[in-house]
């Protein structure tokens, strides 16, 4: 079988981790996000190990998901694993402080965005049969509520039903499908969640152990490499020194 991985947001955190992880093992990469100058970067960094072909991407955009895709060269046409990992959190204040525009962005992001990646290479996917995966990156926030997550852990619990969901439509195809739900992780996310605040960024990880990119990387690497008659339906990974918190009381 073809191993060509198509990951989306490619540009940083976990999916350029995943994207440098799956070219170690020899994959062909079709590289996507909205920065063109870091898929440049990736591209240079890469295109001497495997066959890898960029596209500036923003999943919102569902007419460009479909062009992007049925415009990929024949050697990368046979996508056999989607990485659906472009995503995001924003507006971290209560629910009733934040702008509706920020709720949108993540519901066009995480939801709409996944849908339309989705649903553009599911044809692909199916043709390609046993041992192809659909790795979608949820979040311990889909089924772990707390303050400030209010849209954004919803959409990770739309990741999380509609990996379940598909897995029940897919069967007998041989298509694979995941819903990865990390934890606590260092990336860009937080700098984008707040606005560019970087005290907020080293705040939040600071003098604790969170997971990095490439934690995720090997997960997402491990979950797409398994025995074709295997599917892990959720890996829900957290690091060590982070745990759940008490239920919160108004008290008088
Ligand atoms: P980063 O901010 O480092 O990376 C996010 C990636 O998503 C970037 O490559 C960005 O690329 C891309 N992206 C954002 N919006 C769009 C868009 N509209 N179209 C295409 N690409 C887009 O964060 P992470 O690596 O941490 O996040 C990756 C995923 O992991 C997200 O789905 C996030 O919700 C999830 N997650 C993160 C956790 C964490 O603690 N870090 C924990 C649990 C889940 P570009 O800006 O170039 O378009
Ligand atoms: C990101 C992890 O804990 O900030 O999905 O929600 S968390």
């Amino acid at each position: 079988m073809n191993r060509i991985a198509f990951i989306t947001g490619a540009t940083s955190g976990f999916g350029r981790a995943c994207a440098h992880r799956f070219a170690e093992a020899g994959w062909s990469l079709v590289l996507s996000g909205r920065r063109e100058e870091r898929l440049a970067e990736l591209r240079e960094a890469l295109e001497d190990k495997v066959p890898v072909h960029t596209a500036v991407l923003d999943v919102r955009d569902d007419a460009a998901v479909k062009a992007v895709v049925e415009a990929l060269p024949d050697a990368f046409a046979g996508v056999t694993c989607l990485v659906n990992n472009a995503g995001l959190a924003l507006a971290p204040q209560p629910a009733q402080q934040v702008d509706l525009a920020d709720w949108h962005t993540m519901i066009d992001t995480n939801v709409r965005g996944l849908a339309n990646v989705t649903h553009a290479l599911l044809p692909t996917l199916i043709e390609q049969g046993a041992g192809t995966s659909i790795i979608n990156v949820g979040s311990v926030a889909g089924d772990t509520p707390y303050p400030g997550s209010h849209v954004y852990g919803a959409t990770k619990a739309f990741v999380k039903q509609f990996s379940y969901n598909l897995r029940c439509d897919l069967l007998g195809t041989g298509v694979r499908v995941t819903d990865v739900a990390p934890g606590l992780a260092e990336t860009e996310f937080t700098l984008v969640r707040t606005g560019g605040n970087q005290d907020a960024h080293d705040a939040l990880y600071q003098g604790t152990t969170p997971l990095s990119a490439e934690d995720i990387a090997e997960q997402i690497f491990y979950v797409a490499t398994l025995p074709v008659h295997i599917n892990i339906n959720r890996m829900d990974v957290m690091p060590v020194r982070q745990a759940w918190a008490p239920f919160a009381i108004d008290r008088d």
